[in-house]
């Protein structure tokens, strides 16, 4: 897949998120979704940021999952600027441990909206998840491979417990 159009941007705050956001590239790579990561930081590269979004508006991006800790406005700060859904991941960057993340991202005042997922790991993956079910609605292929990724994980979870 490598060379391919990316379709969702993963986005994070530092390069010490990308250990947890992999999941997010793992999730899309399964799936065949081809995606670009970055990172960009609401504030410390604010004019990377807008470059960023002034190509994936030019480009193939449609979805972009946007990842951070602390006081995390990435993923609002990102929606601010674009009509690209953006999906918030909120992360464990600072002693709050993801708490202060979760509320920064949630919590945007109506107008501007940001999906919110789980802090860390399971977050990133549902992101991932997420916009490639935004991604199916539209492509049939995508559709097939998220149903048997579905069945597949149905059929992992045993009957009983020994
Ligand atoms: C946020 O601050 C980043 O997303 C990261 O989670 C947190 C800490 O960043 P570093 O100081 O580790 O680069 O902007």
């Amino acid at each position: 897949m490598a060379g391919d159009a990316p379709r969702v941007g993963i986005i994070m705050g530092s390069k010490n998120d990308w250990a947890v956001m992999q999941a997010a590239e793992k999730t899309l790579e399964d799936l065949q979704i081809p995606s670009d990561a970055r990172v960009i930081s609401a504030h410390r590269t604010p004019e990377r940021l807008t470059r960023f979004l002034a190509e994936a508006e030019q480009g193939s991006i449609e979805v972009i999952i946007a990842g951070a800790g602390a006081a995390a406005h990435l993923a609002g700060v990102t929606a601010a600027h674009t009509l690209i859904p953006v999906l918030g991941v909120p992360l464990s960057g600072s002693d709050l441990q993801g708490l202060d993340a979760l509320l920064a991202t949630v919590q945007m005042p109506g107008g501007i909206p940001v999906a919110t997922f789980a802090i860390g790991k399971a977050g990133a993956k549902n992101a991932a998840l997420f916009a490639a079910a935004i991604l199916a609605r539209s492509d049939p292929a995508v559709q097939e491979r998220l149903a048997k990724f579905r069945e597949a994980q149905t059929a992992a979870v045993p009957e009983r417990p020994y």
